[in-house]
């Protein structure tokens, strides 16, 4: 056996199976070294001696080569490993899209955040509401024609939806005296749900989605957004009412911002107005909402309400102004937006336009 051949051929192994296979030839219990070891024994003992002490160092630098080689090998194959799972943090990333708020969203946040300046409160309330709450209370009993100007959307009632509408609480009731389930076609019933609950004075807005069973339009949709603004106290008058929409147009539109108010008649306020807003940028008026005093009816309609459930009277002697906006009409018109219909097609190329 040439021994430097041998050493030779490990040292030159390509990869760990050849070189398994060469310890097996060399080392193994049928290999070289170790059958020319077993034969020893059949040598004279001077010869023995001599080729014992070959054969053993054969052994021992054949089992250091492999071992040496064994560690390149693995060395390499790690190196390997690590190139080809390297990561290249250099690299530019992937640009992920970003959502927005939607255009209706914007516009109840800065409505809401010009009315908290003004010291309101923001309030909100379900959108499955009872006949009792969205007209009944509102001064709108069946067979009042104002009930016309809503198309409304009835829901039949089960224990979801009547939970929905059903007050909670300490003013929990019987939802039988609150007539059929309604989706909301104006946020004004929370004027009363609101009122029953607590005492004057306080100001409050309150942002919603409402639904009308309409012929949708450029400027008409089935659903839409309002915000309604109630403030009750002792005093409260016509010209405190016209001093917030005021300053809610300069708000909107600056220090020119003002606003107009046209007689109107809605069955919930008396007097009833219908107001508009100063566009300075294109010099026109832009009709919003409707407002006016509260009706003596509602404050009426709460109290006995809060009388039913054992509660004080609290509205006797109180005056108060609300008013109910359109918040899609009032986008529309700042932007220029030709048609209501596109708010809600989740067309990106008209959403993103509005992404702040
Ligand atoms: C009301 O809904 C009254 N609740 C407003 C009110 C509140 C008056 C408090 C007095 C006191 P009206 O139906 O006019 O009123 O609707 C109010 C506003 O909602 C409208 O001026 C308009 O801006 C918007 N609006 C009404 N119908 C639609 C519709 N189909 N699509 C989009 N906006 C609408």
């Amino acid at each position: 056996m040439d021994i430097e051949a041998a050493l030779e051929e490990i040292s030159r192994a390509p990869n760990l199976d050849s070189l398994q296979s060469l310890k097996v030839q060399y080392l193994g219990k049928n290999g070289q070294v170790t059958q020319a070891m077993k034969t020893l024994g059949q040598l004279p003992p001077e010869e023995r001696k001599e080729k014992g002490r070959v054969l053993n160092a054969w052994k021992q630098a054949l089992e250091e080569a492999l071992e040496v080689r064994e560690a390149q090998l693995k060395e390499q194959a790690l190196q390997a490993r690590l190139e080809q799972e390297a990561l290249d943090v250099s690299l530019p990333g992937y640009a992920f899209p970003s959502g927005g708020l939607h255009i209706t969203s914007r516009i109840v946040l800065e409505l809401v955040n010009i009315f908290r300046r003004l010291g309101f409160s923001v309030v909100e309330g379900p959108e499955v509401e009872s006949e009792f709450f969205n007209f009944d209370a509102l001064n709108m009993p069946e067979w009042h024609p104002a009930r016309d100007m809503q198309d409304t959307f009835w829901v039949e009632l089960n224990r979801a939806t009547e939970e929905a509408f059903t007050i909670q609480g300490p003013f929990a009731e019987d939802v039988s005296g609150l007539g059929g389930a309604v989706l909301r076609t104006h946020t004004s019933g929370m004027q009363i749900r609101y009122m029953i609950q607590h005492t004057p004075p306080f100001k409050i807005v309150v942002p919603g989605r409402v639904f009308r069973y309409e012929q949708t339009d450029a400027s008409h949709e089935a659903m839409f957004h309002q915000l309604e603004g109630l403030v009750v106290g002792p005093n409260i008058t016509m010209a405190d009412l016209k001093g917030a929409i005021s300053e809610l147009a300069r708000g909107l539109f600056g220090k020119e911002g003002k606003a107009r108010f046209q007689p109107t008649f809605f069955p919930f306020v008396e007097p009833g107005v219908q107001f508009a807003m100063w566009w300075p940028e294109r010099q026109k008026w832009l009709e919003l909402g409707g407002a006016g005093m509260v009706h003596p009816y509602l404050f009426k309609a709460v109290d006995d309400y809060r009388e039913r459930q054992g509660l004080p009277r609290v509205y006797e002697g109180m005056t108060g102004w609300a008013f109910g906006m359109g918040v899609e009409r009032l986008a529309l018109l700042r932007y220029g937006i030709p048609d209501i219909r596109y708010f809600y097609q989740n067309r990106l190329s008209f959403l993103r336009q509005f992404r702040g």
